[in-house]
């Protein structure tokens, strides 16, 4: 409670009250223009790469996953997997949607989507004729701007891959135009018409991370270049020059070693020379190129990947596990001027992140990703790092691949930073600690990207 003196001056310095917190915060939290770190999106002008509407929001793999738990035996994941997009989405409407009460958190995402989109009507009828025609209605680039707006996302960054010949087919003319000094030749790039400003990108880098030689020692063929670390570093000079990438990235394997935990090479070329390790692309190729670019390294660990093959089609087959925090902490320690953004996918890691984050000060943690972009788990987390990290993290990225899974990943991570933060505010208040709305707006905005930015530009 607060005293009697404390509540006269709340009224005479337009301080924030006690009371006040819970509106204030959701008014805030709910209003405010996000930056959405890590996506899978792409521009409408990128064609095919964008995924948007009813039938790929079904048929994404969180639902697939949660089909088969319920499907008859019968349907396999063979069957399953040869039938058209729309085949596949009527089956998943019909099993979690209709027979049963559509409860998880992916499924609620879909009619929250729905019901942003003012299709409130079509959701009351449960039938997914209407709901199809009216995504067939809409023009993708109006729709992806319609998205921005309802999720109140000012950008998004893309995840850009240049070892993936369906993503370099969409900036660069031909799978062989050669890299000659570290650039692409001027013809060879394809110009971009998409909004920039809604649309940023980042590098990909997962081979080098899985001392997947194989892959990198084909793509630098291709490009003419020399099959050498030098070679590596060239190529990734010109792609992240091609995509302007804000930072680099990977998720790592589930076995990560890096110094004294790697395991050594994965491979070894035709002659039997071994491939370069992990830690050797690490160190002589990624860290070069940040530094050279100055840019930063964005990580994600935590994914088992291939765990169910049988799901791996839809890119659902993955799992997560306890991840060995050593290689991001050996790299901030012998890197304190390269920067590094974290996350990490099992709740298990998340305390011991949180104190890592405290230290490094070219570390910053980021996000609740993918089986913990759960309401509960955000909240938790968010609380844990409200505790520990005060505003200096980014609480969520969206992760979405679907253009339209941005209205309800916003919408549902708003609601539980919203709870996280109005707890903390009110611990806060309890110490007589005066609150203006502004601060509370400054507070918010750290948190949705704010942090981020600061991140980005601090220099170390
Ligand atoms: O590695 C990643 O960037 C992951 O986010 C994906 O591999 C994963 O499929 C996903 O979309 C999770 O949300
Ligand atoms: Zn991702």
């Amino acid at each position: 409670m607060l005293s009697p003196s404390h509540s006269a001056t709340v009224q005479q310095t337009g301080c924030l009250s006690a009371e006040d917190i819970p509106l204030v915060v959701s008014e805030t939290v709910s209003s405010c223009q996000v930056i959405d770190l890590h996506t899978h999106l792409f521009p409408p002008s990128h064609g095919d790469l964008l995924s948007w509407g009813i039938d790929d929001l079904l048929t994404y793999h969180y639902l697939v996953s949660e089909f088969f738990m319920v499907a008859p035996g019968d349907i396999t994941h063979q069957a399953f997997f040869s039938m058209t997009k729309s085949e596949q989405a009527d089956l998943i409407w019909e099993f979690l949607f209709r027979r049963r009460t559509p409860i998880s958190e992916a499924q609620i995402g879909v009619l929250t989507t729905l019901q942003k989109l003012g299709l409130d009507d079509l959701i009351r009828n449960k039938d997914l004729g209407p709901i199809r025609s009216w995504f067939q209605n809409q023009n993708p680039s109006e729709h992806a701007e319609n998205v921005f707006r309802i999720s109140k996302v000012k950008y998004c960054v893309m995840t850009n891959i240049p070892f993936d010949e369906r993503e370099t087919s969409k900036w660069v003319r031909d799978t062989t135009s050669p890299i000659v000094n570290e650039k692409f030749l001027a013809d060879d790039l394809l110009p971009q018409t998409y909004d920039k400003e809604r649309f940023k990108t980042a590098l990909r880098v997962d081979p080098l991370l899985n001392g997947d030689w194989e892959t990198i020692s084909n793509c630098l063929e291709q490009r003419g270049l020399p099959l050498t670390l030098e070679g590596a570093r060239s190529f990734l000079v010109a792609w992240a020059s091609v995509y302007q990438a804000e930072y680099l990235m990977a998720s790592t394997p589930e076995i990560f070693g890096y110094h004294e935990t790697d395991t050594g090479p994965k491979g070894k070329d035709k002659s039997g020379k071994s491939w370069p390790t992990a830690t050797e692309l690490i160190d002589q190729v990624m860290i070069p190129v940040a530094k050279r670019l100055g840019l930063p390294i964005a990580m994600k660990f935590g994914a088992c990947r291939g765990m169910q093959p049988g799901l791996d089609p839809c890119g659902g087959g993955d799992g997560v596990t306890v991840a060995d925090t050593r290689p991001l902490k050996k790299m901030c320690q012998l890197y304190p001027r390269v920067k590094f953004l974290a996350t990490f996918l099992s709740k298990v890691n998340q305390h011991e992140i949180c104190v890592m984050g405290q230290k490094f000060r070219n570390l910053h943690i980021y996000g609740c990703w993918w089986y913990l972009n759960n309401p509960s788990m955000i909240e938790s987390i968010t609380r844990m790092r409200l505790e520990l990290l005060g505003t200096a993290f980014t609480s969520q990225h969206s992760d979405a691949r679907i253009m339209d899974q941005l209205v309800y990943k916003w919408e549902h991570s708003r609601r539980s930073i919203t709870k996280a933060l109005v707890k903390q505010f009110q611990q806060l208040m309890m110490t007589g600690w005066m609150l203006t709305k502004e601060d509370v707006e400054k507070d918010v905005e750290r948190l949705l990207g704010g942090a981020y930015t600061e991140f980005m530009e601090k220099k170390l």
